[in-house]
């Protein structure tokens, strides 16, 4: 279980969050890391999960996509092997993202972990969200500036740099220390010895993300179908004129049908439950009935979430990777129990279940493969 050190969740909101970098020295005591850097070369090896290597080069940059058989062919210095979304493959890997929960469910989108052998580093560059950069094993050296304006470089088609800033933290980061970065603040860090990083990225949609997913869910749902009409249409001097007035009226009918509560409630929930990457799904074979659930709730200790799985509740209802889930007659404290945590302890299940449709939902997610038993 991972736990921060000192660390005042208030004031690192209204001091640092969106606002500025720091350098969170020592945040984990004693920090051990969730798996050793063969394992992560070992995940890297999966055709499901994204990695890729970064290598500095003399003559510049070299990007490699996994997934990778070996990695003596990349030399003993200046390269980075980064593997997205490690949580929801590595059970103990996800454990690192739960003392950042402080910050909402659905705004924590993955953890990506990096190996750096000396020199390995991704280059000056800057992310369109937030990051809390965790130093695992080894050294590494790091800068990070404010926002500032900044020239962008394409040293490779797939890495997106800047140009030179000016840091405001400029460290070796240690074992447990933690730096937080805004969106738009350029970083960089180079492994002075071989180094694991994790790194805890967030969500943030933007007018484009939410536009295009809005309108998707308009013509899957077959909904927002009102037409525009003019009764009251006078007649015009300029035939090639909208006025004023209808253009008005015409983005009021946009405005309209995101005053559809219950529909624009359906389409936050599915839009963002949906996972990024793939899932690691806990299907069961064959699958359960509700009586086996009552007789594995006796026998484990506890159930766990998939790992990435994102569950949220939005005014009382309920979403699952990217559906509405019915959750007719489920006790609030259920719903709530699903959506907060990640794992579902036996003895809490035990009270829920003595309602039926409690213990019927439940068996409905472990055949989904969403919640397994774990010892
Ligand atoms: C980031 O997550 O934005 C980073 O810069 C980390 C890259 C790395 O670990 O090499």
């Amino acid at each position: 279980m991972y736990q921060f050190e000192q660390f005042n969740p208030e004031e690192f909101l209204t001091s640092y969050w969106q606002k500025k970098p720091v350098l969170l020295k020592g945040l984990f005591k004693n920090f051990i890391d969730p798996l050793s850097a063969d394992e992560l070369a070992g995940l890297a090896q999966e055709t499901e999960i994204e990695s890729r290597v970064v290598q500095r080069q003399d003559n510049g940059w070299h990007v490699e996509h996994g997934p990778f058989e070996q990695f003596e062919q990349f030399g003993d210095t200046d390269w980075s092997l980064l593997v997205q979304a490690v949580d929801h493959w590595h059970m103990q890997s996800a454990q690192l993202l739960e003392p950042f929960r402080f910050i909402p469910n659905w705004r924590i989108d993955d953890l990506m972990i990096s190996f750096s052998v000396p020199g390995g580093g991704v280059g000056a560059h800057v992310d369109q969200y937030d990051v809390f950069i965790i130093q695992g094993m080894g050294k590494r050296h790091w800068k990070v500036g404010d926002k500032q304006p900044l020239e962008s470089k394409l040293p490779h088609p797939d890495l997106l740099q800047v140009a030179g800033f000016n840091p405001c933290i400029d460290a070796v980061l240690e074992p447990g220390d933690v730096l937080y970065i805004p969106p738009g603040c350029p970083h960089e860090g180079y492994a002075i010895e071989p180094a694991l990083n994790y790194s805890v990225g967030f969500r943030a949609p933007n007018q484009q993300d939410l536009l295009s997913s809005f309108a998707d869910f308009a013509l899957q749902e077959e909904c927002f179908k009102q037409r525009y009409q003019d009764p009251q249409l006078q007649l015009s001097q300029f035939a090639g004129d909208v006025t004023t007035a209808e253009a008005d009226k015409l983005v009021e009918l946009v405005k309209l049908s995101l005053k559809q509560p219950q529909q624009v409630n359906k389409w936050l929930g599915g839009y963002l439950t949906q996972a990024k990457h793939d899932l690691d799904l806990q299907l069961p074979e064959p699958s359960f009935e509700v009586d086996d659930i009552v007789e594995i709730n006796q026998q484990v200790s506890t159930w766990l979430r998939t790992g990435g799985l994102r569950i949220l509740t939005i005014q009382g209802q309920l979403f699952i990777n990217g559906e509405w889930v019915d959750s007719q007659g489920c006790s609030d404290e259920f719903i709530r129990l699903l959506a907060d945590k990640l794992d579902y302890p036996t003895a809490e299940l035990t009270e829920q279940f003595k309602l039926p449709a409690n213990l019927e939902l439940f068996s409905a997610l472990v055949n989904e493969g969403y919640i397994y038993p774990y010892e």
